[in-house]
């Protein structure tokens, strides 16, 4: 039996880190996917904390917010730093992500076909953050010599970024970097390649 289960659309979405850095760690999720008809008569959105899902479930413990999920993740699999001085730089910089995907996330679902060009040309301004960050760090990761789930939340924006504009990181080249090391480590290449995990759009609408 696996341990963890989550409820979610059939979309990579806000679940996509999540499954990245489980897949990583060798550990098993069990899918529950709720269509947009299903999630529409409102039984199961009364049930959740925020009336949204993604929902986790590890035994017990019932989590929503997904950034949520990726720390619980991160304290339980040993990718949240090795002391209190990176988890809160883990923290700074998976914050940042999240400052991002709100970006992204904003740009596909309200303002794709009027926003997209200025959202292409000021994207660097953000990408530059984090390559600057991660250049100084040497290690290939983030924080610290091992990889922390605001690494694979990191790589999960990359690469839906990649999607929206092919180029984006040809000018930051540690991130470059980071994104070829990411999907090249066996079980996150296993994943990316697997057709369950292919055949889910990023995105609800369709946009990408
Ligand atoms: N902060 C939460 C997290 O991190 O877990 C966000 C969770 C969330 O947004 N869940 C969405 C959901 O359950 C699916 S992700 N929607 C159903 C509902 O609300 O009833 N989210 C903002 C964000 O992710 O920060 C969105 O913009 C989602 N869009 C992204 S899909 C709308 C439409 O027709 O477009 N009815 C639904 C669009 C929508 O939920």
């Amino acid at each position: 039996v696996s341990p963890y289960t989550i409820t979610y659309f059939a979309v990579k979405g806000r679940c996509s880190a999540l499954k990245i850095m489980l897949a990583d760690q060798s550990q098993t999720l069990k899918e529950n996917l709720v269509t947009f008809d299903e999630w529409g008569k409102g039984d199961l959105k009364k049930t959740c904390v925020y009336g949204q899902l993604p929902k986790f479930e590890d035994g017990d413990l019932v989590l929503f917010q997904s950034n949520a999920m990726l720390r619980h993740l991160g304290r339980k699999h040993g990718a949240y730093g090795k002391n209190d001085h990176e988890a809160a730089h883990i923290d700074m910089m998976s914050d940042g992500v999240e400052d991002l995907r709100l970006k992204y996330i904003k740009l596909i679902y309200q303002e794709y076909e009027t926003g997209k060009e200025a959202y292409i040309k000021d994207l660097a301004n953000h990408l530059s953050k984090f390559e600057a960050f991660m250049a100084k760090n040497k290690s290939g990761f983030l924080v610290g010599d091992k990889i922390s789930f605001a690494d694979y939340n990191l790589f999960d924006l990359l690469l839906n970024h990649k999607v929206l504009c092919s180029t984006c990181l040809d000018t930051f080249p540690t991130l470059k970097k980071f994104v070829d090391t990411m999907s090249a480590r066996p079980k996150i290449k296993a994943l990316l390649e697997s057709d369950d995990f292919k055949k889910l759009p990023i995105n609800g609408n369709g946009k990408q």
